[in-house]
């Protein structure tokens, strides 16, 4: 197996940021010698610091599968079409985010009112709308590929706003606070890439993929995965996820969650 996983809600508390119910687990699968891949909305930065405390080295993929970074030796091929930045061979999905900071200065004259992005929001700003540490919160600041857009209208007029996006070329992602705003990359995308890569690199050693998220922009890596699992939110219902064979959704919320569901397929296989 190899597990892909979101942070924010899923690994990590929506509310505290709190990874400590998901902590046993983590160990073992790293005992077991299974890859835990991160999947998320967060930035290079963020995930080079986060790694690092939850004792991660392996595979990551940043800004809503923007990008996919595989550290030196973890394949032992370099996978085509990578560029080698610090000491990972990266791919990148996606354009450069002033594209799509551009596109928002245009759409926000038909929505004046409505939202502001991180590009104009201030540290503080950003420590308020997410509780981060402004430590962390610089770290989430750094987008390369994205802006991450805090709505305030209504919910007709958030609609309107994503369908306006689209047509201009964008593919906004709902997270657990914000409408990510990028181009067209998904988690999905960056699994399924990485699978390929796995099994062409790894032809006799055959690999499921588990994926697990609580949003929307999990939907997309959830349905491209072997083993999907819906992580139960404190902030919304559960990503819908169709005609899967085999999808789960935990009872406990976030990283309880996460021990939960993983306990229970370890269970499973033994
Ligand atoms: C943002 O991502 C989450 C993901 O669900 C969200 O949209 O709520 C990003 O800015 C990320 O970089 C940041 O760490 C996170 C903090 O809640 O918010
Ligand atoms: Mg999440
Ligand atoms: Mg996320």
């Amino acid at each position: 197996f190899v597990v892909f996983t979101d942070m924010d809600g899923t690994l990590l508390d929506h509310h505290t940021y709190s990874m400590d119910a998901a902590i046993p687990m983590l160990n073992r699968l790293k005992q077991l010698g299974i890859p835990v891949i991160p999947n998320t909305s967060k930035t290079y930065a963020e995930m080079r610091v986060l790694r690092e405390t939850l004792g991660l080295d392996g595979p990551f993929c940043v800004e809503n599968g923007a990008a996919i970074h595989i550290p030196h030796g973890f394949f032992e091929q370099k996978p085509p079409g990578t560029q080698w930045q610090d000491d990972h061979w990266v791919h990148q999905f996606c354009s450069r985010k002033h594209y799509w900071t551009n596109l928002l200065r245009q759409v926000k004259e038909r929505y004046p009112d409505s939202f502001v992005g991180f590009s104009d929001m201030s540290l503080d700003d950003i420590v308020a709308a997410t509780g981060l540490s402004p430590a962390q919160a610089a770290l989430a600041a750094q987008r390369q590929y994205g802006e991450p857009v805090l709505w305030r209208g209504s919910e007709q007029q958030k609609q309107q706003f994503m369908d306006d996006l689209r047509q201009n070329g964008a593919t906004p992602l709902q997270g657990g606070r914000f409408i990510h705003v990028s181009g067209d990359c998904n988690k999905g995308q960056a699994l399924r890439w990485f699978m390929q890569e796995w099994r062409r690199q790894y032809p006799h050693k055959p690999c499921r993929s588990i994926a697990l998220g609580d949003g929307n922009n999990d939907i997309a890596m959830l349905q491209a995965a072997d083993v999907a699992i819906r992580i139960l939110s404190p902030v919304n219902p559960p990503p819908t996820v169709q005609g899967h064979p085999h999808c789960l959704t935990s009872t406990l919320e976030g990283p309880a969650g996460w021990n939960e569901m993983l306990t229970q397929l370890l269970e499973q296989q033994v």
